[in-house]
């Protein structure tokens, strides 16, 4: 059996216990510590001189780290990573700014760490990549001579082709792609979203069995979206619920109806809104009043880019202002916590609550939303209100699906979560756990992982036949570009 290796910007803490707020993190730890591996990716550490790789092994996963420079961290992560490609690719071409300098550094970060990766490397590893701090990590591989099988994930949403044309480098970009032997990503409209590229630009063609032949290469494109483990959630959330801080909320509520939602503090995810909502359903319906309190946790991350510092100020300010507008002495509508909970306990306190608010404007796939139906006691569920805009809706039609930016009916959703009778609270848990058992988070790695083997071998096939052949056949052959050539140049072959 091939190693397995596991590419990310992000390695997740090494130690148990150390809380890691966030989806890739949480998805790619869980796949890999049963299948064993490499995982290799940036130690989170800012070092004055980028070192070979600090390897730890714990268990059978090896974990192979390395620092960033000030300026390597500034161009690739803070920079293009997180204020250009983030916005965009969430839709937020307002919030999103192209700096050359900066695109220039995110590419040279993805061939330095190439570079030190393939040192590691043994002939029958099987490679893959995680999301979009290294969309040209593949391109950068290929270009060292490496060929063994590689595939790439995308955890958060492909836009459309219109909105990815905001970006200068697209085209680049996409090229660097289809180095991958396959692609995946959360949904099958962030898939066609790609093929649509391909196919209006004039790159390629798809055949029916979703392979695509673009820019010389062959690669499988498709949805694989990522699940979680649900019934070890559901044991986690009943374990943790007599912990002190559930134990706090349960007495605090004081028998009031809770509202949950948790989220990294993140503009895509759409607070504001959400806290509006909230605030039209106590205004329209004052029954309410009193009656049910909407917690929101939201450890903050990439605190020093500056969307972000904005975000939190208008969350902070919508929270007070709703608080000062309906806020008894006794009860507060809104609860905001801005810090980390341990993992566990976030689940026991899904569990304690009535709904499950997971409204982000857009998102990859939301593991929230599926963590929070999981979670649920099933003889007595809440409720999921989720975002059209999430990937998870797509896969938990037992949700109340809503549209994030129609408070109307946010605030509607609520009202109906609130008040839904226990056998429809059952019977939509009921299809959803389902579901979620039905597309586990091991569905997601053997799906991906067996594609990107069988696409791999099928490749090797028909470059042995070129090769046998000694000429140059009309069929699709891996390209691969002289190693040294300019990353930035690519486009123009
Ligand atoms: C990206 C994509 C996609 C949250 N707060 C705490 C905490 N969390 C955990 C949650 C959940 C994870 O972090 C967040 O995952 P999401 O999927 O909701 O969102 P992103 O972080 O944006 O993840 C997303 C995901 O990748 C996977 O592919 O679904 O669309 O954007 O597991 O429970 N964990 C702990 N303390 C917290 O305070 N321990």
């Amino acid at each position: 059996m091939s190693r397995l290796i596991v590419v990310s910007n992000r390695v997740a803490p090494t130690q148990e216990g150390r809380p890691a707020a966030g989806g890739l993190a949480i998805g790619v730890l869980d796949a890999l510590k049963e299948t064993g591996g490499l995982w290799f990716g940036w130690s989170g550490e800012i070092v004055t001189q980028s070192d070979g790789p600090a390897i730890e092994k714990q268990g059978n996963v090896t974990y192979a780290t390395v620092g960033l420079t000030r300026r390597d961290y500034d161009q690739y992560y803070r920079g293009f990573s997180n204020a250009t490609l983030w916005p965009t690719f969430h839709y937020r071409t307002d919030l999103s700014r192209y700096d050359r300098q900066e695109y220039a550094g995110y590419l040279r970060v993805n061939i330095a760490l190439a570079t030190q990766l393939k040192a590691l490397l043994r002939p029958d590893d099987i490679i893959w990549v995680h999301d979009y701090h290294l969309l040209p990590f593949g391109r950068a591989l290929r270009d060292l001579g490496v060929t063994n099988p590689i595939g790439f994930f995308l955890h958060i949403p492909f836009p459309v082709p219109e909105m990815l044309r905001a970006v200068p480098p697209h085209a680049e970009l996409v090229h660097a792609m289809c180095s991958y032997d396959v692609l995946g990503f959360q949904t099958q409209t962030d898939s066609q979203a790609f093929i649509d590229y391909i196919e209006r630009g004039g790159f390629g063609s798809v055949s029916s069995e979703g392979m695509v032949h673009a820019f010389g290469r062959l690669l499988k494109v498709g949805a694989y979206p990522i699940g979680i483990y649900p019934d070890a959630v559901a044991k986690a959330a009943e374990q943790f619920s007599d912990r002190k801080s559930v134990a706090e909320l349960r007495e605090a509520a004081g028998g009031r109806k809770l509202i949950m939602s948790v989220d990294r503090l993140d503009y895509s995810k759409g607070l504001v809104e959400r806290f509006q909502a909230f605030e039209r359903l106590l205004a329209d319906v004052p029954h309410w009043q009193g009656k049910v309190s909407l917690v929101q946790i939201a450890p903050p991350t990439r605190s020093d880019v500056q969307t972000y510092q904005r975000i939190r100020q208008t969350l902070e300010g919508e929270a007070g202002r709703i608080n000062g507008r309906f806020a008894q002495l006794d009860w507060t509508p809104i609860q905001y916590l801005n810090r980390k909970y341990e993992r566990n306990v976030l689940m026991a306190l899904f569990r304690l609550s009535q709904v499950g608010y997971v409204t982000p404007l857009r998102d990859g796939m939301n593991l929230v939303a599926k963590e929070y139906v999981a979670s649920q006691d099933p003889a007595d569920p809440g409720v999921l209100v989720l975002s059209q805009f999430a990937g998870a809706a797509e896969q938990l039609p037992g949700a109340l699906v809503v549209n994030p930016f129609d408070l109307s009916q946010m605030a509607d959703a609520l009202a109906c979560a609130l008040s839904m009778p226990l056998n429809e609270r059952k019977a939509r848990h009921a299809d959803m756990m389902a579901r979620l058992r039905a597309n586990d988070l091991s569905t997601w790695r053997d799906a991906f992982l067996d594609d990107l083997r069988h696409v791999a071998a099928a490749a090797s096939v028909t470059r042995r036949a070129v090769e046998l052949a000694d000429k140059s056949l009309d069929v699709p052959i891996p390209f691969r570009y002289p190693v040294n050539r300019p990353a930035r140049e690519l486009h123009r072959s």
